[in-house]
């Protein structure tokens, strides 16, 4: 048998005071059966820091006060560590570097069997850094014309197969039927059966006859996920056609990719961040990584709105007081960055919206793909539902006290019930 790892105790600042303003603060909620939670802090101040495994002749006194990683604080088994400033390199290096640090090696090591990292806060100089939201929750709203009502809207299903005509068919009945967005499913960029290309035209066509029909307003983002080197290139030409929105997948293409989006100046449109491949890393209560950390650093990038989950009542795994955390990252004020826009999708349906709206208030955007298309009247009816729903919610009603004198929401809760 190997000696086991003894990490270094220098590394325990318990109860010390630190300069907020000079290091990112990170919470670690710990699991380990081998090492106490002292030494399971310390092992992850110190790997993550100026240390190793061992004990090294290289690491000068002067270098490991500065740069080695402080854990303030351990209650239980959560721990904070406070990083150096210092030991970021924003210019070249960005949010892989920082992740690379927070959320790096520690999550691998044979001695601590479960580690999830709760929290970051970052220092304000660090904050600065960084450009947010173009246009945010506010920005999205002037455009849509809707300052106060949640923004409503799908995910054109099937997620796949549809071809141009046929999906942008889809988005003018969603448009019809009082829809403000509208967006490519995760799974669909450029496919055969629907090239980007002829996509982004037919669907720019159909949002111009909605308004010139109706002079409603909506908006589509459309997939751009792809790799970091084609990104800005397949999101010009996506502009260049028509688009109206771009949507990206943060967690497949990188935080550089929502950046990009939404710090380049040929890029004038607002950015939808989907998750996709979230759940891996944030579903264990155990080990992972928290949504808020991911919805702060996408926000700190630039998306413009992003899916946080639907607060206990969709499909996906997701529980109102961390959904509301989420949320809370998306909205609050005590960061330099404009709002982000707040998205709950994922199994919903008209029926469950009004609870959603009371228990996630009004600054959100709510959306249904199967609970839009899988309507009996269809893509248009469903919208209807969806828009009642969002109305009923609005006002404070029930579901089912609005669907008295509303058909479509009448006709969904029939097939779906509600929440
Ligand atoms: C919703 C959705 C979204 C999920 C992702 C889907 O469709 O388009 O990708 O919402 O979950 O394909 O499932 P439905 P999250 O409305 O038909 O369920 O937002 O939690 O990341
Ligand atoms: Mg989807």
């Amino acid at each position: 048998m190997p000696t086991p790892q003894k990490y270094s105790e220098r590394y325990l600042h318990l109860g010390e005071r630190i300069d907020e303003d000079s290091h990112v603060i990170c919470t670690y909620k710990m699991k380990s059966s081998q090492m106490s939670m002292k030494e399971a802090a310390a092992a992850i101040a110190t790997e993550q820091s100026t240390g190793t495994w061992t004990d090294i002749t290289t690491l000068e006194e002067e270098n490991f006060l500065k740069r080695g990683g402080k854990v303030i604080d351990l209650k239980d088994n959560i721990a904070t560590i406070a990083f150096p400033v210092e030991d970021f390199s924003l210019d070249i290096g960005g949010v892989p570097q920082i992740l690379s640090i927070v959320a790096g090696n520690l999550f691998g090591l044979e001695t601590l069997e479960g580690v999830r990292l709760e929290d970051v806060r970052y220092p304000r100089s660090m904050l600065k850094e960084f450009k947010g939201p173009k246009f945010g929750a506010e920005g999205l709203r002037s455009i849509l014309k809707r300052p106060e009502k949640p923004l409503v809207g799908t995910i054109v299903k099937p997620k796949i197969g549809l071809d141009p005509k046929q999906t942008a068919n889809y988005v003018y009945e969603a448009g019809m039927g009082g829809l403000t967005n509208g967006k490519d499913d995760e799974t669909l960029v450029n496919q055969r059966f629907c090239p980007l290309e002829d996509r982004v035209v037919a669907i720019a066509e159909a949002l111009d006859r909605v308004k010139q029909e109706s002079g409603h307003i909506m908006v589509h983002a459309i997939n751009v996920s792809t790799n970091g080197n084609q990104i800005l290139e397949v999101a010009e030409r996506a502009q260049e056609l028509g688009a109206t929105q771009l949507m990206v997948d943060v967690l497949t293409c990188g935080f550089g990719a929502v950046q990009v989006l939404a710090s380049d100046p040929s890029i004038k449109l607002p950015v939808h961040v989907h998750r996709t491949m979230h759940g891996a890393i944030t579903r264990n209560k155990d080990h992972g990584i928290s949504m808020k950390v991911f919805a702060d650093l996408t926000r700190m990038c630039g998306g413009d709105a992003l899916h946080i989950g639907t607060f206990g009542v969709g499909k996906m795994k997701g529980e109102p007081k961390d959904d509301l955390l989420y949320r809370d990252a998306c909205l609050n004020r005590n960061v330099p960055y404009r709002p982000m826009m707040p998205v709950a999708s994922g199994g919903l349906q008209p029926g469950m919206i009004p609870k959603l709206i009371a228990v996630a208030g009004r600054e959100l955007q709510c959306q249904a793909g199967g609970g839009v298309s899988g309507h009996p009247r269809g893509v248009r009816g469903g919208a209807k539902a969806m828009v009642q729903a969002i109305d009923a919610g609005f006002l404070g009603l029930t579901a089912e006290e609005y669907a008295k004198d509303h058909v479509e929401l009448r006709e969904a809760l029939e097939k779906w019930g509600s929440a």
